[in-house]
């Protein structure tokens, strides 16, 4: 019974909940293990298409247990909406099960995310504004709420008011905010704690016991490799460990019970927020694979920037996840391009840089070396295997894998469940 982690090997969006959705049908339980509501993920079943941010995809089947970890960040709020937006759509919430040790999303996070970022101006990050940054700080910082503490009121209030303690002097002396009290907050969190409450507990016992019982487990991991904050284009980066080491520590489960990491990656490039980006295409180009590929983000709306695709950010992401397969997404959003781009490597002044570099804020720019390869006219979206793929694309996508070192197992041709070629 393999345990497997679904990573998203460039800046997010790669598909993670498509491919999670796609192969949730083999598995008895799917994790998220880190992130939060900033993270937004797509499936469409039967035409019919869900966005889910906290909720791991496997709740669309009924069968699978539906399991946030202790890494991941809850927002009551949001966490209650996409609760009963799910419900009003008859999915039932039976196997959702939520971590006692998660760390809570509070009011004057939300308000430090985007106060934070108005005061930095035109180095800001580009967040979300959900709150993300300021309450994994808090976690730490050993000043943060947890889910075990939000449903017991006296341990809340308790824990609030040490909190408020430090938040309200940011919040008046800093930015001359009105202080925020106990009191008010937990009356806004009351109704949310109680639609929480029956699905609190132990995750990391669930999972392991559920591991010793031979059940398959799948982790569906958040935003990507490159917005890791350790292994992305730090300061541009969200502020947990997307990446694939991120599981054990974000679901107390260990790596030895983990068997394969599959890396999901666009065909090409995309990013949302600021940061470094060596092959965007600030122009017709990038606005083709904007409209084509229908690139906005799904919790902010935001355009994403595009670009060709990078084959040194995906050795990095082989390596610094242990991928063992790809899932290669929206090959079906090249169709129809003349000529398709491959950044091989960066030319850095002189020199030629074969790997990602951990510090892409450079005087000099990383200018991306790229080989070019014909693109196919075809219409892909129906094929099933790899030998209905038209030449082109077989050379594509085998180039591919020659120069990153990692099979691509999974191909995906289009949005819906059933729209991909498996190897
Ligand atoms: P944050 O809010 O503190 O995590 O933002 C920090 C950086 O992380 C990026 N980030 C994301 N990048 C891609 N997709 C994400 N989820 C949404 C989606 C994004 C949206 O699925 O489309 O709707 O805009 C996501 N979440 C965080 C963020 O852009 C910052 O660069
Ligand atoms: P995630 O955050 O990694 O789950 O990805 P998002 O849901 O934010 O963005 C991926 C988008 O691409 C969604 O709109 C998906 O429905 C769509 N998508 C996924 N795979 C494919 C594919 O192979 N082809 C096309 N055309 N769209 C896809
Ligand atoms: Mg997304």
């Amino acid at each position: 019974m393999a345990n497997k982690i679904v990573v998203g090997a460039q800046w997010g969006d790669e598909g993670k909940g498509k491919i999670t959705d796609m192969l949730a049908k083999t598995a008895d339980l799917v994790v998220r293990y880190g992130g939060g509501n900033n993270a937004g993920h797509t499936v469409i079943v039967d035409g019919v298409k869900f966005e889910l941010h906290l909720i791991p995809s496997g709740i669309l089947y009924e069968d699978k247990k539906s399991v946030l970890g202790g890494g991941v960040v809850i927002d009551p709020q949001a966490m209650v909406e996409e609760m009963e937006g799910l419900e009003k759509r008859d999915i039932s919430l039976a196997n959702l099960y939520i971590s006692n040790t998660a760390h809570v999303i509070m009011p004057y996070h939300r308000m430090l995310d985007a106060l934070e970022e108005k005061r930095k101006g035109d180095s800001k990050i580009g967040t979300t504004g959900k709150g993300i940054g300021p309450c994994y700080t808090d976690k730490t910082s050993r000043r943060g709420i947890r889910i075990a503490d939000l449903v017991d009121e006296g341990r809340l209030r308790s824990k609030l008011k040490k909190a408020l303690a430090y938040h309200n002097l940011i919040l008046n002396k800093v930015y001359g905010v009105e202080e925020l009290t106990v009191d008010q907050i937990v009356k806004e969190y009351k109704p949310y704690i109680e639609k929480i409450r029956p699905h609190v507990t132990n995750t990391s016992l669930l999972l392991n016991q559920a591991h010793q019982e031979n059940k398959k487990i799948f982790f569906e991991g958040a935003q990507g490799t490159l917005l890791d904050v350790d292994y992305g284009t730090y300061p541009f980066v969200t502020s947990s460990n997307p990446t694939a080491g991120g599981v054990c520590t974000g679901t107390g489960m260990g790596p030895t019970t983990i068997d394969d990491v599959i890396g999901v990656t666009k065909a090409y490039v995309t990013r949302v927020g600021a940061g470094p980006f060596p092959t965007e295409l600030e122009n017709e180009w990038g606005e083709y694979l904007r409209e084509k590929g229908h690139e906005f983000g799904v919790t902010t709306g935001r355009p994403r920037r595009c670009g060709w695709f990078d084959v040194p950010i995906l050795k990095h992401a082989a390596r610094v996840n242990g991928l063992t397969e790809l899932a290669l997404t929206k090959i079906d959003v090249l169709t129809g391009l003349e000529e398709i781009k491959v950044c091989t490597a960066y030319q850095h002044g002189e020199e030629i840089v074969n790997e990602f570099p951990p510090y892409l804020e450079s005087e000099i720019p990383y200018q991306p070396i790229y080989e070019s390869w014909p693109g196919w006219q075809e219409d892909i979206t129906n094929c099933r295997t790899f030998a209905e793929l038209p030449e082109n694309a077989r050379k594509y996508i085998a180039r591919l894998e020659e120069l990153i070192g990692v099979p691509a197992k999974i191909i995906s041709v289009g949005p819906g469940r059933k729209e991909a070629i498996i190897r």
